[in-house]
């Protein structure tokens, strides 16, 4: 458990005053990132500018037991955030989590209360690509997905993140409560657009009066976040314990890189986080395609083909001065083009990237980026590929971090070992793995993924030659040596 009185010298601890924080702001998703990002912001407005904006921390699923909660709990609403740089580390403590709860121990009925307290001003949320239950390829919610299809059949108890939204908007509107912001802070391109159109859709099927009201009430600001916070594995807690002088089982560690863009459309008021940092502006969609494929681009590419290649994290792979050669080209010959960004020096930015990535202390694993595939290709690398097929031009390294994606969730590394897929769609990969044969067979049948791929790309002549030289490739001379071919011929 985390002690106060145990930490190093230097921790910086809350010096403000717990009790006057008030609950503006619910998040659903209590996740690693959650914790070292939008959280550290309110600590630091709290600690530096007298903010009384407090958290009231959710985790709606039903499978999560809520041992996270719990201990959060027993710490009096208290956890670490480390960052590592090659140079050394700094803890703060975090104190602006006013409450903490979760399904399995509270009931989705006391989150709803939560979200109706009159002073909630805005709903946020870090609970990954496939929380949204909606579609990759096209952005529509998915109305066969389980959980929706629960949803609209039992809206008083919803599993979704857009059902428990709905339903708390619903509520706070029947209770003449004023309206709050919904601010997705997932890695999604307009992500705030994502989170209405999910939300509207699903109102839409129950009442389309809501769905009237939301279009008019309720604003969705678009994000966008960075900052690396790897998974905390048993051996980074051990390691953090040792740097703490004791446990913190809520405890995170992270690089010392924050940043957040954020489009200043709230209709209930928001914290000053531009005090803390952030950057308020009318438009993210330019910083967010940015990010996305040239950071999350590159990650991906790092990720299947670093795996691949015996790379188990993403400081491994920039050892590999092909790896790290080629997932630069990456970024500038293959992404940057394709942006809409202005006034940014991309180059700049690539080398920031790559030295954010060869941070050693970060101990960011190859396997935890490769997670979840289907429901980040098409903003990572699909659309860039697109407009690659419109202008003419190259897009190697995107066709081989495609047919490094279809090698990995074949299952099978290049050892012969399993790879265990952990994807919402592992079901219909392994499916469409096991009635293929390896090779053309199988990149059909992995391209006919409509949710990934879409109507357009599996007919596209130049599209699946390139994805299938690369894929032969990989299988004849493994994922290092393509790499190294690749970025030799680039
Ligand atoms: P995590 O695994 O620590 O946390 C995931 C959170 O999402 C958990 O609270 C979980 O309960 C919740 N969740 C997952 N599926 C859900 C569902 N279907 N419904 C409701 N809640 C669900 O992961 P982490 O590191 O916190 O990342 C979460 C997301 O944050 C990422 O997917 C990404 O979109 C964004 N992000 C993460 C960064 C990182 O470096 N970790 C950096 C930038 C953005
Ligand atoms: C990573 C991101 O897990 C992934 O897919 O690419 O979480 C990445 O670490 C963050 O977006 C960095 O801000």
């Amino acid at each position: 458990m985390l002690s106060v009185d145990l930490l190093p010298e230097g921790t910086l601890l809350p010096c403000y005053d717990r009790k006057a924080l008030r609950t503006r702001i619910v998040h659903i998703g209590f996740g690693a990132f959650h914790r070292a990002h939008q959280a550290v912001c309110a600590d630091i407005l709290a600690s530096e500018h007298g903010s009384d904006w407090g958290y009231c921390e959710c985790e709606i699923n039903k499978n999560n037991k809520g041992d996270l909660i719990k201990a959060l709990r027993q710490q009096d609403r208290l956890y670490s955030v480390t960052e590592m740089a090659d140079d050394g580390l700094s803890t703060r403590v975090v104190g602006v989590v006013n409450e903490a709860l979760c399904r399995s121990i509270d009931g989705i009925e006391k989150i709803i209360d939560a979200m109706c307290q009159p002073e909630v001003a805005i709903i946020s949320m870090t609970v990954t690509e496939k929380g949204y239950c909606y579609q990759p390829s096209t952005g529509q919610l998915m109305l066969d997905h389980p959980a929706i299809v629960h949803d609209l059949a039992h809206p008083e108890d919803p599993e979704s993140v857009p059902g428990l939204i709905l339903a708390a908007i619903k509520r706070r509107r029947a209770n003449g409560l004023p309206a709050f912001s919904v601010m997705s802070c997932d890695n999604m391109p307009e992500n705030g657009h994502v989170t209405r159109n999910v939300i509207v859709q699903l109102a839409q099927q129950q009442d389309p009066e809501l769905a009237r009201y939301i279009q008019q009430h309720i604003t969705f600001p678009s994000t966008m976040v960075d900052r690396i916070v790897p998974a905390m594995t048993e051996q980074a807690f051990a390691s953090l314990s040792e740097k703490l002088g004791c446990t913190d089982p809520v405890g995170v560690e992270c690089e010392p890189f924050f940043q957040w863009v954020i489009e200043d459309n709230f209709v209930n008021g928001r914290p000053a986080w531009e005090k803390a940092g952030a950057e308020l502006v009318a438009d993210v969609l330019p910083f967010e395609e940015m990010k996305l494929r040239m950071l999350n681009g590159s990650h991906s590419f790092l990720a299947y083909l670093g795996y691949l290649a015996g790379y188990e994290h993403i400081s491994d792979c920039m050892d590999d001065i092909h790896f790290q050669q080629a997932s630069y080209k990456l970024m500038l010959d293959e992404q940057a083009p394709t942006l809409h960004t202005k006034n940014v020096d991309l180059t700049a930015y690539a080398d920031s990237l790559i030295a954010r990535y060869k941070n050693r202390a970060v101990r960011h694993r190859t396997y935890q980026i490769a997670t979840d595939g289907t429901q980040k290709l098409p903003q990572r690398w699909l659309d860039s590929i697109r407009w690659h097929l419109n202008n003419g031009s190259n897009f190697d390294l995107l066709a081989l971090g495609v047919a490094g994606w279809m090698r990995y969730v074949s299952g099978v590394d290049e050892q012969g070992n399993t790879i265990v897929i952990n994807d919402p769609l592992h079901q219909e990969i392994a499916r469409l793995v096991n009635s293929s044969r390896d090779g053309d067979e199988r990149i059909n049948a992995l391209l006919s993924l409509k949710a990934v791929f879409a109507d357009d790309l599996p007919g596209n002549t130049r599209f699946r030659e390139s994805v299938t030289h690369y894929y032969q490739l990989l299988h004849k001379i493994g994922a290092k040596d393509a790499v190294k071919q690749v970025n030799g011929i680039r």
